[in-house]
């Protein structure tokens, strides 16, 4: 069977490990921490390939950004990535080949393989992390659109009346609301509009100074401020959802990425079969975890 190096680049650490066919991962997963530059990540990234070079057929690399249609560079500017980044030409790594694909393209290739998603025909990945990510798989076929970037949809706008300017720049994309950066943002607002931040666990901080795990910790502990903030954060979350039931419809849709455990799957499938023309959608965690990225690119490498 052939094997590829899955390799996911994350804003703090690169993980690497040998991925089957199967999207099964056969050797031990090793992690080393993402370089600041974009010449120390290529240095770094060449020094895994070369280790690996004599055991695999492909390179699957899995990064955040908008990916070019050749699979060879990732175009995306957001402040999320080094400078430099989107000059690197991946294909260059070495002379074998090497595909580079989106974070959640790559999550949604994994799920759908050997995941959550497995089964099903249609699957919709969202990733909620420091942005938000998608892909869609429909009849074994990841959906890359005219130039390779389809599915940036953090960037999908929710208003239109500019009322919360995003990391990249624009207003009110879905990520600036919905994501783990989101819930920061939805706890700030909350802590000047809600009367019930007044008798909160956290009334005697700074309103910007709030984190995301201060209200994932707080909701355990029954804080009604956090809990306010954390229902204000999934009505941002379902209303991006529903919109992209009613454009892909999907048989299921699963969530992934860093702030996946705090979802609550089991209202969004109720709201969103309540409220979208699709019936019957799967709301589901990712089973994946942390190796989604690696298993991801190296199954999409393969081709
Ligand atoms: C952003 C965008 C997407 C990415 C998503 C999730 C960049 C750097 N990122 O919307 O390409 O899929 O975030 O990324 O342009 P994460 O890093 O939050 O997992």
């Amino acid at each position: 069977m052939k094997k590829a190096l899955g390799i996911d680049i994350g804003g703090t650490k690169i993980l690497y490990g040998i991925v089957n066919e199967n999207g099964e991962i056969v050797s031990e997963v090793k992690k080393t921490f993402t370089p600041k530059t974009a010449d120390a990540i290529f240095s770094t990234l060449k020094t895994i390939i070369d280790e690996h070079y004599t055991e695999i057929e492909v390179v699957g690399l899995s990064s955040a950004g908008a990916v070019n249609l050749e699979n060879t560079k990732v175009l995306s500017s957001t402040p999320n990535l080094p400078d430099g980044y989107n000059q690197i030409d991946f294909s260059a790594l070495c002379d074998k080949k090497v595909y580079v694909e989106n974070d959640a393209n790559c999550a949604c290739a994994a799920e759908y393989k050997n995941g959550a998603g497995k089964g099903f025909n249609t699957v919709l990945m969202i990733t909620i992390g420091t942005g938000i990510g998608g892909g869609v798989i429909s009849d074994g076929k990841l959906f890359r659109g005219a130039k390779g970037n389809a599915l940036e949809v953090g960037s999908m706008k929710i208003f239109a009346d500019k009322r919360q300017k995003c990391t990249c720049g624009r207003y009110d994309c879905w990520e600036s609301y919905a994501s783990g950066t989101g819930l920061k943002n939805c706890a700030t607002k909350g802590a000047k509009e809600y009367p019930e931040f007044r008798e909160s666990i956290y009334k005697d901080k700074q309103p910007d100074e709030i984190t995301t795990y201060d209200i994932t910790d707080g909701i355990q502990k029954g804080d009604a401020y956090s809990i306010k903030v954390f229902n204000q954060w999934m009505e941002y979350m379902y209303v991006g959802l529903v919109s992209l039931t009613d454009i892909f419809n999907p048989d299921c849709i699963v969530i992934s990425g860093g702030m996946c455990s705090f979802v609550d799957t089991e209202m969004l499938e109720q709201k969103i079969n309540a409220e979208s023309v699709v019936t019957d959608v799967k709301v589901l965690r990712a089973t994946t975890g942390n190796n989604a990225g690696m298993i991801g690119a190296a199954v999409l490498a393969f081709g």
